[in-house]
């Protein structure tokens, strides 16, 4: 179970092999959970069944740490009960629920602490119902667009293979008029999305950082290269194209760490995708709870978390964050608007928060 092995090689493409599957009984009953059985059958996985993942107690590994990254390469394929979407700003108006949970081990991720003690990677295999949540979603706001995001607690681009939700997302936004679909994405493997009929209404967004930050903070996920290289991709097949930078670190030599950044995006960006390119800036924040669990969960991390230097931001509902004091955050904030419209002057910053 060794976290340095996390994608077993394909003829090309790596891609997440789960070591363990569960299944929750109702999911077989939905085409996309008896093709992931099948699946999971065909690529002998260890295949268990459970009533519900709150009840999945019988999960190998003898310490937290041990159980916690088990959980990360375990799949549970269940039923979506709450059909009640949260909202999702700033960067749309709704989460869509596809998946929660994720292979990688990003040292900062949010998930950590969102996802509670056994963050496995759930899939949900009713996604009409989700998409029939979505039309009624759209129809009340309508002549207002509304915009779906399908990256708050997973990485769905990294599950594609085994769900096809996304295709299915994507070919469905691609008939609303007033629906836009978002998603962002540290994976490459984007060879299932090329061929959609996508209409434009999904804009696919990649996470890139300064090479400091991917090298030492993101195991497990696709390199700089592997990512630019998908951007590519998915902009020649007409999608519209963006990045998210996140987190945004202070370390010593961000300057010229987040300068060369913007460079390696400026040669491999295709010149038409630069219309519509956008980015969205997200300083670096962590909660008191966060720098707790990741401490024990990466011991040796050089993810600088020390409250002295930060500012607190209070939280509207329960425990407020760090973020880096005004002057540093607005460094960071001018230094990377500068880089961008040089490089970038017909794209647009969505936001900086
Ligand atoms: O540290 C992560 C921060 O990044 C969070 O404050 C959310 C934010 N974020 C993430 C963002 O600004 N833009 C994004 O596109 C995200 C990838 C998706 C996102 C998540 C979002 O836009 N808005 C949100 O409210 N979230 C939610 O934040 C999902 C999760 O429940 C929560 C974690 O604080
Ligand atoms: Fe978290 Fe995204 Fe990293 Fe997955 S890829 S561990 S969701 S930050």
């Amino acid at each position: 179970m060794a976290m340095e092995t996390p994608v077993r090689a394909g003829a090309k493409l790596k891609v997440f092999i789960p070591e363990l599957v569960y299944f929750e009984p109702d999911s077989l009953e939905y085409p996309m959970g008896a093709r992931i059985y099948k699946w999971a059958q065909e690529n002998d996985l260890p295949i268990r069944m459970t009533t519900s993942h709150n009840r999945i107690t019988d999960l190998p590994g003898e310490t937290d740490l041990e159980k916690y990254k088990i959980a990360k390469r375990t799949l549970v394929v269940g039923v979506r009960k709450t059909l009640e979407f949260d909202t999702s700003k700033p960067s749309a108006e709704y989460a869509i629920p596809v998946a929660t949970g994720c292979m990688a081990h990003c040292h900062y991720c949010y998930l950590q602490t969102t996802l509670g003690a056994k963050p496995y990677v759930r899939v949900y295999v009713n996604i009409d119902d989700i998409t029939n949540r979505a039309l009624k979603y759209i129809e009340e706001r309508k002549p207002e667009i509304t915009r779906f995001e399908a990256a708050c607690t997973s990485d769905p681009v990294g599950l594609e293979h085994i769900t096809g939700s996304l295709s299915h997302l994507i070919e469905f936004m691609g008939k609303q008029e007033y629906g836009r679909l978002r998603f962002v994405t540290k994976f490459n493997n984007v060879e299932p999305l090329l061929a959609l009929e996508h209409n434009k209404r999904t804009r696919i967004r990649f996470s890139v950082n300064a090479d400091y930050v991917i090298r030492n903070f993101e195991p497990a996920t696709s390199s700089f290269t592997e990512r630019i290289e998908a951007a590519g991709k998915v902009a020649r097949a007409g999608y519209p194209l963006g990045f998210i930078i996140a987190p945004i670190i202070w370390h010593e030599g961000w300057e010229e760490g987040y300068a060369e950044l913007i460079r390696s995006l400026k040669r491999e960006v295709p010149p038409e995708a630069e219309t519509e390119l956008t980015f969205e800036l997200i300083q670096h924040r962590f909660t008191k709870t966060a720098k707790r669990v990741i401490q024990a969960r990466y011991p040796k991390t050089k993810l600088e978390m020390d409250e002295v230097k930060r500012k607190y931001k209070w939280g509207r509902w329960g425990q407020g964050k760090y973020v880096y004091p005004d002057e540093q955050a607005n460094a960071l904030r001018e230094f990377l608007t500068e880089q961008i419209f040089a490089n970038f002057p017909k794209a647009s910053i969505d936001y900086f928060t």
